[in-house]
């Protein structure tokens, strides 16, 4: 079995994307040699991971797919992993995705793979964290996520990426003020997608004074508006997202808090492991038949028997 995941490894390295696929599969359901495959990675190599996020239906999958057009002219080789919505609303949208996509499956520089989320607390980020990592060991300059961002994820894929783009669009009002609460930490470029719309300038607009405000030196946050439909201003945050790279170069500190983050979130993942509600009903339910029931004896003695120390 060692010997068949080397090999996957090597494959993976060389580029091989049906290797790479089985890769995936390997460690989003914690297959055979899954582990080893994990700890055969090499954290020097890297292609530049850049998170996008925002609201359903901002335009995330249009953008990423205007994106691969612009980057595929510079011969870059790009990954792309769709974190795909877990509520069924989306459902359309996610079908849309796969048919805009589409033209690129064929596309011997282009890999996209979509990543189902879990339920369980800590399981998306950790699994996010391990198939991004396995991804960026196969040759690629540029690995995209996308993601959902509702309030929690999108720290999480802060956490994740090397550059974090937070796409709003202007007919959700109070995203500014949701941006106050914390997105605006996070973002390293905010884009304007849907810049067709009527009210597009103002949102705009108040995105340079957020960003103003909270600049850092001559560090402020670029705000690009897009029409990711027609391709509008794609270039501009490509070169916006090229800039942001190349300030990052001197900043050793950045990657410490990003591997901080990433390894408090597998943590995170591993001491959770086996640890579910339902399991906790069913030993609940039976523990509650004991008329000096605790609580607090019952989750002492649940952590004594399920969790993995070490
Ligand atoms: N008018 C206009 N429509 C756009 C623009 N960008 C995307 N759309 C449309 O907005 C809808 C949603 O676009 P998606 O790219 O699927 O949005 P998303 O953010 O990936 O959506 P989820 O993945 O479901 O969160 C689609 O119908 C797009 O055609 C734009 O710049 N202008
Ligand atoms: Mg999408």
């Amino acid at each position: 079995m060692l010997g068949d995941i080397q090999l996957l490894h090597k494959e993976i390295r060389e580029g091989n994307f049906l290797s790479l696929a089985r890769g995936i599969t390997v460690v989003e359901n914690e297959l055979n040699g899954y582990e080893s495959l994990l700890l055969g990675l090499h954290e020097s190599r890297h292609a530049r991971v850049i998170g996008i996020t925002g609201p359903p239906g901002a335009g995330k999958s249009t953008l990423v797919n205007a994106l691969l057009h612009h980057w595929l002219k510079e011969n870059k080789k790009i990954a792309v992993i769709a974190v795909d919505p877990s509520s069924p609303f989306n459902y359309g949208a996610l079908l849309g995705d796969r048919i805009r996509m589409s033209e690129f499956y064929t596309n011997p520089n282009i890999f996209i793979r979509s990543l189902a989320t879990r339920g369980a607390l800590g399981g998306l980020s950790a699994k996010i964290i391990e198939v991004t990592d396995l991804v960026k060991e196969a040759p690629f300059d540029l690995v995209l996520v996308e993601t959902v961002g509702v309030g929690q994820s999108e720290v999480e894929i802060a956490g994740l990426a090397d550059c974090t783009v937070v796409t709003l669009v202007p007919e959700a009002g109070d995203e500014v003020q949701a941006m106050k609460a914390g997105i605006m930490e996070i973002a390293n470029i905010f884009v304007v997608n849907k810049a067709d719309h009527a009210d597009a300038e103002g949102l705009y607009h108040n995105l340079r004074i957020l960003a103003h405000e909270k600049a850092d030196g001559d560090n402020e946050i670029p705000v690009v508006k897009t029409v990711a439909t027609e391709h509008n201003g794609v270039a501009q945050l490509a070169a916006e997202i090229t800039k942001f790279f190349d300030g990052q170069k001197a900043m050793p500190e950045k990657r410490l808090q990003l591997l901080t983050e990433k390894s408090w979130q597998l943590i995170q993942a591993q001491r959770m492991k086996g640890i579910n509600r339902n399991r906790i009903k069913e030993q609940l339910a039976a523990a509650l038949k004991n008329e000096d029931f605790n609580l607090y004896a019952f989750t002492k003695q649940f952590l004594d028997q399920n969790v993995r120390i070490g």
